[in-house]
C-alpha cells in the first residue's frame, strides 16, 4: 500500500478581537482587547488545519494577514511536508528577516500544517509526534496584572479557584521597587507557601536595577524571575543570574531555535518558555526542545495552550504549561484544566475547532 500526502492549496486569515476578562496590563505594554489572526490551511483533499496567532496589536492585523497571504501563495501546490515547507518560507522570507511580523506568520502557518498533517493521518498532534498525552502542570497567567495591589490578593484566589490551580504568575515593574516587593508579599500571604509563585517584568528594567530588584525578591520563595531586561541582551541576563539565587526564566521573544542554544551558551538563563509561534510552530518548537534537553535547561510554554499541550508532552525537558483562555469565546472546545494540570485532546489535530458563531461576533 502507498500513501500519498496531500498538498497545500490555500491558507485563509481572518482577524478576530476578543475581550479579555482582565485585559493586559504590564510594565511595557497594554492590549485591550484580543486581537487574534485564524488560520485555515487548505488542502487538496479537503482537509483543513486549523492554528490562530496572538497579533499583539489591532494594527498588526493588515500586515500580518498581507504575510499570511504571500506565504500562500508561495507555498500553494506544496507536499503537506511542514519541515520542508517551513524551510521554503525561511528562504523566501530570508532577505526581509524572519523576526517580527513574519516571524509570527511562518511559525502560524507552520502550527496550521502541522495541525493538518496530523488530520490527515487521523492522529491527536501529541501521537503524530510519537508521545503520549500525560497532564501537565499548568500556571493560571490570566490575572495578576500591573494593577493596585489592595486587588492583588482576592485575584490571585479567583485566579486559583478557576481551575483547581496551584501556581500563578504575578507582573512585576512598577516605579517603585517596595511596591513590586509588598506586591509580590500580598499575594504570597494569600495563596500561601505550597503555591507556586511566577514572576514576570516584561523587559522592563535595566541590568543593574534588575540586580538590585532582583536581589529584594530572592528570599520570596519565586518560581522564577522572568524577562527582567530586554530580551535579547544575553550578557545582561548572565549578570543578573550569577547575581541571583531565583532562577531567570526568558525565551518568549526567540524567533529561532538558534537563539536558544545561544543564550544558553552565554548563561543568560536557567529556564526557557518558547512561545510556540515565535519560536517557529511544532517545527521550531521541537528543535528548540532538542537544545533544552541536550543543556538540561527545564522548557516552559508561553501562550498557546491549545498547541502548548501537545508540545509539552513531548518535550524532554518539560517544565510549566502557561494557561490563558483567551481564545476560549471561539472556540467550540476551549483547553480544560483540572487540578491545575492540563491534558493534550485526544481527537485529530491541536484540538482547535473554530465556533462559527462566536466569530461573527467577533470579526474584525
Ligand atoms: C505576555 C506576553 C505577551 C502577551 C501577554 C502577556 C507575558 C507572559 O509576557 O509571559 O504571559
Ligand atoms: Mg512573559
Amino acid at each position: 500500500m502507498t500513501f500519498e500526502m496531500p498538498s497545500v492549496l490555500r491558507i485563509d486569515a481572518r482577524p478576530v478581537l476578543i475581550p479579555f476578562r482582565r485585559s493586559v496590563q504590564t510594565a511595557s505594554f497594554v492590549i485591550p482587547e484580543v486581537p487574534l489572526v485564524l488560520i485555515d490551511l487548505h488542502t487538496d483533499d479537503g482537509i483543513v488545519g486549523r492554528a490562530y496567532v496572538l497579533a499583539f496589536a489591532q494594527w498588526v492585523f493588515k500586515p500580518l494577514i498581507a504575510c499570511i497571504e504571500a506565504a500562500s501563495e508561495m507555498i500553494s501546490g506544496q507536499v503537506l511536508a511542514p519541515i520542508n515547507v517551513a524551510a521554503l518560507l525561511r528562504e523566501r522570507m530570508l532577505l526581509v528577516g524572519n523576526t517580527g511580523i513574519t516571524g509570527i506568520a511562518i511559525g502560524g502557518i507552520d502550527m496550521a500544517l502541522w495541525d493538518a498533517v496530523a488530520r490527515t493521518h487521523n492522529l491527536p498532534l501529541v501521537s503524530l509526534l510519537g508521545g503520549k498525552a500525560r497532564q501537565l502542570p499548568t500556571y493560571n497567567s490570566c490575572g495578576l496584572w500591573l494593577k493596585s495591589i489592595e486587588s492583588l490578593a482576592d485575584e490571585a484566589s479567583a485566579l486559583l479557584e478557576e481551575g483547581g490551580f496551584n501556581a500563578v504568575k504575578i507582573r512585576l515593574g512598577r516605579s517603585s521597587a517596595l511596591d513590586d516587593l509588598t506586591a509580590v508579599r500580598v499575594v504570597r500571604e494569600r495563596i500561601g507557601i505550597d503555591c507556586a509563585l511566577m514572576a514576570d517584568f516584561n523587559q522592563s528594567l535595566r541590568t543593574g536595577e534588575a540586580i538590585e530588584r532582583g536581589r529584594m525578591l530572592d528570599k520570596e520563595g519565586l518560581t522564577w524571575i522572568e524577562d527582567p531586561i530586554a530580551h535579547d541582551n544575553y550578557e545582561g541576563h548572565a549578570k543578573i543570574r550569577s547575581s541571583l539565587t531565583t532562577p531567570i526564566q526568558t525565551g518568549e521573544n526567540f524567533y529561532e531555535a538558534r537563539k536558544l542554544k545561544r543564550a544558553i551558551e552565554m548563561g543568560a538563563l536557567d529556564f526557557v518558555m518558547p512561545d510556540a509561534a515565535l519560536i517557529g510552530g511544532v517545527t521550531g518548537w521541537m528543535q528548540a526542545a532538542a537544545i533544552a534537553d541536550a543543556y538540561d535547561i527545564p522548557m516552559s510554554s508561553h501562550l498557546y495552550p491549545e498547541f502548548s499541550r501537545h508540545l509539552l508532552a513531548v518535550t524532554p525537558s518539560a517544565h510549566w504549561l502557561e494557561y490563558v483562555d483567551w481564545a476560549a469565546p471561539i472556540l467550540q472546545d476551549p483547553v480544560r484544566v483540572m487540578d491545575g494540570r492540563v491534558i493534550a485532546t485526544n481527537t485529530p489535530g491541536a484540538g482547535l475547532e473554530w465556533d462559527e458563531g462566536s466569530i461573527s461576533r467577533f470579526l474584525a
